[in-house]
């Protein structure tokens, strides 16, 4: 029966059924989710369904099989299921991977690509903490001091804010030194990165999860 369950909320997950209201009358990952619950099913177990739900559309986008208006679907059905996840999380029942600091840096102001990477993020298990656009070293060097041991991610879209994100990366390093820093945006390269001393690069929110999972292994 729980299995049934959580294989259904993985489905779920994957095909942004968020909820009754949304999802043509039938239960979405809202109800799903508070069912499992009530059921006595683990919060772990529950969260893992929710992130494999993720996980899959996550490979499927990757690998150009799904589209932006699916990923924002799904991360919505994951942030109901969430919702009611959250209780476990503050009383310590179900544990985080780690922090994720994402933010464009500063003179950008594209944010879809990074907001997708952070929900996808956020659906495999880390915290996210979200700066926004156009975000300055200082912000992300205040962010960084309240969360020892995060993980930081920088976005940048224009050539001409590629070299802010270096800048950002440097005053980060020089606080922090061994910050572990991952970059991406459509114009950052693998040669890029390395260039200019980050800990990694990816393309897709997927290989942005891939990669913190290696960075924390
Ligand atoms: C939407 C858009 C805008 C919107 C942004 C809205 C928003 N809220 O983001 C608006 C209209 C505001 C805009 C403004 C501008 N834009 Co614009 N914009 C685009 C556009 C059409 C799509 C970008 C996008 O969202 N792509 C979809 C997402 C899903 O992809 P993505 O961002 O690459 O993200 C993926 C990966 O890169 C990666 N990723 C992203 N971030 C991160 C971070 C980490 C840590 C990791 C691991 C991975 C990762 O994962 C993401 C998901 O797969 C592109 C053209 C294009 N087709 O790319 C131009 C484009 C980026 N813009 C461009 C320009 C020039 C501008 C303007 C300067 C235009 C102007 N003259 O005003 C301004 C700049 C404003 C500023 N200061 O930032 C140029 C950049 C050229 C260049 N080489 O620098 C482009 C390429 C268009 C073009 N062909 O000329 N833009």
């Amino acid at each position: 029966m729980n299995e049934e369950l959580l294989s259904k909320l993985s489905e779920l997950t994957e095909a942004g059924k968020i909820n009754k209201a949304l999802a043509k009358g039938q239960d979405g990952v809202d109800e799903v989710t508070k069912q499992a619950l009530d059921e006595g099913v683990a919060p772990d177990a529950v969260l893992e369904a929710l992130v494999k739900g993720m996980s899959a559309i996550g490979e499927k986008f990757a690998q150009g099989k799904a589209f932006v208006p699916n990923m924002l679907l799904a991360a919505r059905a994951m942030n109901a299921g969430m919702a009611h996840l959250k209780p476990f999380f503050s009383s310590g029942q179900v544990k985080r991977k780690g922090t994720f600091i994402i933010g464009t840096v500063f003179g950008d102001l594209h944010d879809i690509g990074k907001n997708l990477v952070a929900m996808m993020v956020e659906g495999s298990g880390w915290e996210v903490i979200d700066l926004g656009v156009d975000v300055k070293p200082e912000k992300f060097i205040n962010a960084v001091s309240q969360h020892p041991g995060c993980v930081v991610g920088l976005s940048a879209l224009l050539t001409t804010t590629m070299g802010n994100m270096e800048v950002v990366l440097k005053s980060l390093r020089e606080k922090y030194p061994t910050l572990k820093i991952i970059i991406g945006g459509a114009p950052i390269s693998q040669n890029f990165a390395e260039t200019i001393g980050a800990n990694g690069f990816a393309t897709n929110p997927q290989g942005a999860v891939e990669l913190l999972n290696e960075l924390v292994a």
